[in-house]
């Protein structure tokens, strides 16, 4: 997508989301401007949001035992390639068999794509594909080799932060690209306490609110809007219907903001919120579910003991 397609988007999305629906709602991927994604490095340190380093410990255990289960040689595709410093291991792993590896980093931001291929470079031709998820993985599917199998891994419970309906088509539009033997990898958060949840999402040092009201900051830099960012609070909340923690932005007054970028005025009741993510907790069970009912078979998975975790590794049938 070009620069002006993305504004554009932007614009769209800003106007339908904070005018046109009861509860006004704007897409998480619009955190991850440059302050957003230095914002997001900071949250994964945190001492209450174990989520990433649960993460890169699992990692880290079945990383061994993945090239076990292919047959083939394998072409490794990642969706939402961050910085790249959890697939090192991976990679790492994949080289004892497989001296020349191909890794395709797939992620609509230039920077992270840049990030991840210096801090993999090492260890496997790196490829970016700047572009979506499925256009990534169809695009490989489509010029892979018959002896070659695609390992996609989807880490970091991303797959957390679509709706329940949206990540089971999602998983069955990306197992509609595979053939059997090819495999996901992927990463997600377990449910736990509210807790324990609550706090990573709303933590002390307040990085978690910087990176909720960054949104209102961006909406200021890109489409002119007269946000103040102080007249709205950062909320997280636990959803015990969905299993999922709820980030809102909830305006401490009544308001009024202009956005000319998106066309449109947004006024706020006091109290009345923008939801900006849902992020979902999982179940093993759950998962293994969303696994058949999307054509996979679960063949691995390793869960952590200290922050429930699970790296689950689907195969195509
Ligand atoms: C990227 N994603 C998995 C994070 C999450 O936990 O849902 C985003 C995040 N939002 C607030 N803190 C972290």
């Amino acid at each position: 997508m070009t620069a002006a397609a993305l504004a554009n988007e932007f614009a769209i999305d800003v106007r339908a989301g904070l005018t046109e629906r009861a509860q006004k709602a704007l897409p998480p991927k619009y955190f991850y401007d440059g302050m957003g994604s230095a914002l997001f490095e900071a949250i994964t340190l945190l001492p209450e949001y174990g989520l990433t380093r649960a993460d890169e410990r699992v990692v880290r255990r079945c990383a061994p035992e993945l090239p076990g289960w292919f047959r083939n040689e394998v072409v490794v595709a990642e969706l939402g390639s961050g910085s790249g410093r959890k697939t090192r291991s991976i990679l790492e792993a994949l080289r004892v068999c497989q001296p020349a590896l191909d890794y395709y980093a797939i992620d609509v931001s230039r920077t992270a794509l840049e990030a991840c291929r210096s801090e993999l470079a090492a260890l496997a031709r790196v490829s970016p594909l700047e572009c979506t998820y499925l256009q990534g993985v169809r695009h490989l599917a489509a010029c892979r080799q018959p002896h070659q199998s695609l390992l996609i891994l989807f880490l970091g419970s991303t797959i957390g932060n679509f709706t329940k309906a949206g990540a089971a088509r999602f998983l069955a539009d990306i197992r509609a690209q595979l053939q059997p033997d090819d495999g996901l990898l992927l990463g997600a958060d377990l449910v736990k306490a509210p807790a324990i949840l609550l706090p990573a999402y709303d933590d002390a040092l307040g990085v978690t609110a910087a990176f909720n009201l960054n949104l209102l900051v961006r909406m200021n830099r890109e489409l002119g809007a007269c946000f103040e960012p102080r007249s709205f609070r950062h909320m997280a909340i636990w959803n015990e219907r969905e299993s999922a923690i709820e980030m809102h932005l909830c305006s401490v007054a009544k308001q009024e903001v202009a956005i000319p970028g998106a066309g449109c005025v947004a006024a706020f009741r006091e109290g009345e919120t923008i939801w900006t993510e849902a992020s979902h907790k999982y179940t093993a069970a759950g998962l293994r579910e969303m696994a058949g009912a999307a054509g996979f078979q679960v063949s691995g998975e390793w869960t952590d003991a200290r922050w429930p975790f699970v790296e689950t590794l689907w195969l195509a049938e």
